[in-house]
């Protein structure tokens, strides 16, 4: 297959590519429903919803929708069916023919993905329940399909809501959905600099920023933001954690025009810009001697800043800090703890009913490795737990997934269930820094899914946890949120992986990562494949020999990379720097606190309470008992807790060395059967989109061999055990 269209619409419309349904019949019952299109209500976000139902209605349908304008507080539209775009209240007030029928009932999902947020019987009731991001899909009485949004923005994710149905080829008869999301904050933060580049990006340059000017490509950015809105994402943060000279200098008066300019297509997309900001500020902006957060002129100079900032710039969320990291500067220089540094900051944006979203992510960057007593997995723990009671409730800590940085294999950070009483985003890495670079395929939902379902033994979840569930119920003693309260701003937060390349992603099949991201900030309990499955359908069509093949691709993925590249829990076997290739002892005499330990008699670090560094005793005791015990740990984590022989059996009945062996050949074997099944559907896909993925899984391919090669030769070398099959190790 080889049309234009379909390869540049892939390309640069992603899954909102509305290419005509070839199902006649289908395509006649939905366009007898779609030729009329009614909006009422004012709103940006109403706005952009209209205008997308066209765009998709034309593409999918290939009919132009006539507007029919609803009588200004009559409801009357005439009795042909139509869409209706509004808001819940709107209908229960103005009696429209629909109200009993469009709101009661018995709310259920469109089922899609998964369940909508809390769906009940009886409980859809206007905005109280819907909330302002909530929305109901009914069909009512004459065949009009009714897009209720519990606010403006609900209104605009029941448009997305519906398009999606239209484009998997759902049924638009009967439709009872109800979908709310589970988290407040489903935030992306981009890792991108002034300069143009990005911070672990894999797919060309930054699409805000071009040599210093910021928001120069209108049409790509608004795009973006349609594509965030249809995913449900309602924050960005446009510019890197680790703030430079140049992006410090965003929050400068004559800068913040440029950052309006990109906030404004934001905002017409229900999305709240942030700012990453840099701790040292007001001494690099402001003139002053001093960012300590006690110093009342420091707190004054942020808040006329912060003030400032939402007077310019439109729907402006808050700022995102990394302090006291990475050689970033924070509250540590002067005495003073993160929660005094993150509530200095909170302090200024509540007036504006702004959030700070304050990173966890502190360690020590300059450990000496001979020193087996500091443990970077520690460290987010040791620094926050004190303080758990003392945020604000306009801060948000957010957590990576695991306690070191984004490895293919880690335990789920203890700091996520150990917060009762502060609010949390989760954070997860989109960009594949360690997981491939968007070079090799790995498909990350699986993962992730893992993280969010994780508990400590006591049925709480790591994604109750980031919505403020099941929590403890007491007061923080310095004024911090009881967790769950009516204001929870916690969620999930992610790094994002798009760039300038026409795909967005580099790797065509990394745009699964972005829009499955936004799916299961939506609604955790989604299933990895069903998630997947959407986005071939709406992205390469509704062939499904081409649905099973890559479904199967994605879904085995993440396995095959954790196989070829990190054993047992060891990470970060990379080239320092760029981290990308094997390099077994690439930093393993590093100060980044990122060791292996193997020697000839065995691998892994001991972080029991017993003989270790204590770290197993971070968890709850049901957690921390199976972790403790190198018996009862799981194998895909035992090298992350334990230093063992390499003679010693796993629960599979393999020795650990034996494992190595066998997962590197098997994981190698694996990738290049990811070729195989891809030239398998060569026909079905256009050939531009077939032999840009092609390329990229040949050399995954050919990498696999070398990582096996590499490992499976150098634990050869240290252990002097020789594979128990015979093959080849050089
Ligand atoms: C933005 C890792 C990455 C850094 C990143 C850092 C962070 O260390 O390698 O590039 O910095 O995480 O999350 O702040």
């Amino acid at each position: 297959m080889d049309t234009g269209r379909a390869e540049n619409a892939v390309y640069e419309q992603a899954w909102l590519d509305y290419r005509l349904i070839e199902d006649e019949a289908l395509r006649a019952r939905y366009a007898a429903v779609c030729g009329r299109l009614v909006v009422a209500g004012a709103g940006a976000e109403l706005t952009s919803a209209r205008l997308e139902l066209r765009r998709a209605i034309a593409g999918l349908l290939g009919i132009e929708p006539v507007d029919v304008e609803a009588e200004a507080g009559s409801g009357d539209w005439g009795s042909e069916p139509a869409i209706v775009v509004t808001l819940a209240d709107r209908v229960q007030e103005r009696r429209y023919e629909l109200a009993a029928d469009a709101i009661g009932g018995d709310a259920g999902s469109n089922g899609g993905a998964g369940a909508g947020a809390g769906a009940g019987a009886t409980d859809i009731n206007g905005t109280c329940t819907l909330g302002e991001e909530g929305y109901a899909i009914r069909t009512g009485a004459n065949g009009s399909v009714y897009l209720l949004g519990g606010g403006a923005k609900g209104a605009l994710y029941a448009a997305f809501g519906f398009i999606r149905l239209l484009q998997m080829g759902g049924d638009i008869r009967g439709l009872r959905m109800v979908e709310r999301p589970a988290y407040p904050l489903r935030m992306i933060d981009h890792w991108d600099n002034a300069d143009g580049s990005v911070e672990r990006g894999y797919a060309g340059g930054s699409l805000f920023f071009e040599a210093g000017r910021l928001g120069g490509r209108i049409g790509r950015i608004r795009d973006y933001a349609r594509l965030q809105a249809s995913i449900g994402i309602n924050a960005v943060a446009i510019n890197n954690v680790n703030v430079h000279a140049k992006e410090t200098r965003l929050l400068a008066p004559e800068r913040l025009d440029e950052v309006a300019g990109v906030a404004e297509i934001f905002r017409e997309y229900g999305i709240a810009l942030y700012l990453s900001v840099n701790f040292a500020v007001p001494i690099e902006l402001g003139g002053l001697a001093t960012a300590d957060p006690l110093d009342p002129a420091v707190a004054a100079w942020w808040r006329e800043t912060t003030a400032e900032a939402y007077r310019r710039i439109p729907g402006f969320g808050g700022y995102v800090v990394k302090a006291d990291s990475e050689h970033r500067p924070g509250p540590f220089t002067y005495g003073r703890d993160h929660a005094d540094g993150a509530n200095m900051l909170a302090d200024a944006l509540a007036p504006q009913g702004g959030t700070v979203v304050w990173r966890c992510f502190v360690y020590d960057c300059k450990q000496d490795w001979r020193d087996r007593r500091t443990d970077r997995a520690r460290a987010a723990y040791d620094h926050f737990m004190p303080l758990d009671g003392a945020f604000r409730d306009n801060v948000v800590l957010q957590i990576k997934h695991g306690p070191m940085d984004f490895q293919v294999r880690e335990p789920v950070s203890p700091l996520l269930l150990g917060l009762r009483r502060t609010q949390i985003a989760l954070e997860l890495q989109i960009t594949q820094e360690y997981t491939g670079q968007q070079r090799h395929l790995c498909y990350l939902l699986p993962m992730w899914k893992e993280a969010l379902d994780f508990d400590a033994g006591d049925g709480r979840t790591v994604a109750d946890a980031a919505g403020g569930l099941k929590g403890g119920q007491d007061t923080g003693e310095r004024g911090g949120p009881a967790v769950g309260h009516r204001g929870w701003r916690g969620g999930l937060a992610a790094v994002s992986n798009v760039g300038t390349d026409a795909n967005w992603t580099g790797h065509l099949l990394a745009q699964a990562n972005w829009y499955g991201y936004g799916r299961l900030a939506w609604q955790p309990s989604a299933s990895a494949e069903a998630i997947g499955r959407e986005w071939i359908r709406m992205t390469l069509g509704p062939d499904p020999v081409v649905e099973e093949t890559v479904i199967r691709m994605l879904m085995e993925s993440h396995a095959i990379y954790e196989s070829y590249t990190a054993p047992l829990g060891v990470g970060w076997m990379v080239n320092p720097n760029h981290h990308y290739g094997p390099n077994v002892d690439g930093y393993e005499y590093s100060p980044w606190g990122t060791y292996h330990y193997a020697d000839r008699d065995g691998i892994g670090v001991d972080r029991t309470v017993a003989t270790g560094t204590g770290y197993a005793g971070q968890y709850p005791a049901a957690a921390a008992a199976l972790y403790e015990s190198p018996h009862a740990c799981p194998d895909e984590l035992l090298l992350f807790f334990h230093h063992v022989p390499y003679g010693m059996r796993l629960k599979s009945g393999k020795s650990v060395i034996q494992h190595i062996y066998d997962t590197r050949f098997e994981g190698a074997d694996r990738a290049a059967g990811l070729l195989v099944a891809w030239d398998g559907i060569a026909d079905r896909l256009p050939v531009r989109v077939h032999a840009s993925v092609r390329e990229r899984l040949a050399h995954q391919a050919e990498h696999a061999r070398e990582w096996r090669d590499q490992l499976n030769a150098y634990f050869y070398r240290k252990s002097g055990i020789p594979d128990a099959h015979g093959r080849t190790i050089y």
